[in-house]
């Protein structure tokens, strides 16, 4: 299949086999361009079907030249949950959540390492690099010690959920916390990859974007149509520009008959996105000191601004900003009524979409998916001071007895936390 890279503002072509993240004309960002005319009749739900469920199964729509190198933990293909009781808390009639958690390092980041590193093989890369809150460093590395590639890491020191650090050393990568945030990190990775040749993996790279796509295949897939809604969290605003892409490949494909409105939720203390798409504004303006206890989307400058700009203003979407108040207590709802573990960034989502219907502004009888981005795991120690802590007693009945009477005595219900 013809594949080229094309930059979103000038409009500059450059074959696949430039080892280039932006453009090398006007310094844009770049799109993967596939042509989709050769694949028309092609591909068609029942081809998809046939296939096991996971990120290859959209093989055609995935522009790997070689498949001897692709380097798969067989990621995607992650459940899409109907929410009952969720939705009633948020007043919404239909809510869905597509649980990226339950890819094999735990976030949907697994779909665009798959892709990614797989590049980094057919350019012949011997070693990977990223900046990350977390969840791309735990991927990455995870991906680069299947494929025997050195991985380099650069973090925001102190900030970063036990979890995904535990996930990054584990898997052999060399991690170097910087003190600063995860903007300077990904400034000074890019360099680092400029200047030694070192595969860049953060979601400028356009190649890892393709992966990403596949949960809008899959959302589709799974639900036999469109949603009226997908929302989900930003932070470097990779995974809202490859949900659109994806979607609109399979509008130009005719896989689907129309387009879902795409949400975006950033947390208040980290909305740079959020506030210009709500102003109206051409001007983007990064958030000098990024705060949030989501400090999976505790990002001030975005890469994928104008992406993530396009994807919403595009699809006619909607975009909110969420508290920390109001993300922690999502993330408690999600797990008590549904009992599905997500981290603080994830459950910016199901927040989100709690203001908006209450707002007005999100018609509560319309089909809503959330895509939970993470796992509750990454994040153990949030989890943790969030929740009430257990109690310690004694080895003995009546003391074990006691510490549970209120529970014993009202075994019809256990308290949930108080909405
Ligand atoms: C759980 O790992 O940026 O808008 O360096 O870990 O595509 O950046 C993580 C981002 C949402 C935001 N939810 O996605 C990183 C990193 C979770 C995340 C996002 C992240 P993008």
């Amino acid at each position: 299949m013809k594949v080229e890279l094309k930059c979103i503002s000038c409009g500059a072509v450059f074959p696949p086999s430039m080892v280039i993240y932006t453009c090398p004309k006007c310094g844009s960002l770049l799109d993967v361009v596939l042509s989709l005319d050769e694949l028309q009749g092609v591909v068609s739900w029942n081809v998809f079907r046939a296939r096991c469920f996971n990120v290859w199964r959209y093989r055609e729509l995935l522009p790997v030249f070689d498949d001897s190198k692709i380097v798969s933990l067989d990621e995607g293909g992650t459940p899409l949950i109907k929410c009952d009781r969720l939705a009633k808390w948020v007043g919404a009639r239909s809510l869905y959540i597509k649980f990226e958690g339950a890819n094999p390092t735990g976030s949907f980041k697994d779909r665009g390492m798959t892709v990614g590193v797989t590049k980094a093989l057919e350019y012949g890369a011997k070693a990977v690099a990223c900046a990350s809150t977390g969840n791309t460093a735990a991927s990455m590395a995870a991906y680069a010690a299947r494929a025997g590639l050195k991985a380099i890491i650069i973090l925001p020191w102190g900030k970063v959920a036990l979890g995904k650090l535990a996930q990054a050393v584990m898997h052999g990568a060399e991690v170097v916390g910087i003190e600063g945030n995860f903007d300077q990190a990904l400034a000074i990775v890019r360099s680092l990859s400029e200047r030694h040749g070192i595969y860049l993996l953060n979601s400028v790279n356009p190649w890892r974007l393709e992966g990403q796509k596949t949960v809008a295949y899959e959302i589709i897939d799974q639900l036999g149509g469109a949603p009226d809604f997908i929302i989900l969290p930003m932070g470097n605003c990779g995974n809202i520009s490859a949900l659109w892409k994806g979607l609109k490949e399979l509008l130009e494909l005719k896989l689907v008959d129309r387009a879902p409105r795409l949400v975006g939720v950033q947390a208040t203390g980290a909305s740079p996105v959020v506030d210009m798409f709500k102003s109206g504004s051409e001007v983007f303006k990064p958030v000098e000191n990024p705060e949030t206890v989501a400090t999976a989307i505790r990002i001030g400058n975005p890469v994928n601004w104008s992406k993530a700009i396009r994807a919403l203003r595009e699809s006619d979407g909607l975009a909110e900003k969420v508290t920390d108040e109001e993300i922690i207590k999502a993330q408690q709802m999600i797990a008590c009524l549904e009992g599905l573990g997500v981290e603080p960034a994830s459950a910016a989502s199901i927040a989100g979409l709690k203001k908006l219907v209450e707002e007005g502004s999100l018609d509560a009888n319309s089909t809503v998916v959330c895509i939970c981005t993470g796992h509750l795991l990454k994040d153990p120690e949030q989890a943790v001071r969030a929740s009430r802590q257990p109690l310690k007693v004694k080895a003995e009945l009546d003391e074990v007895e006691r510490a549970l009477s209120y529970i014993i005595s009202t075994a019809h219900a256990l308290p949930l936390p108080s909405s």
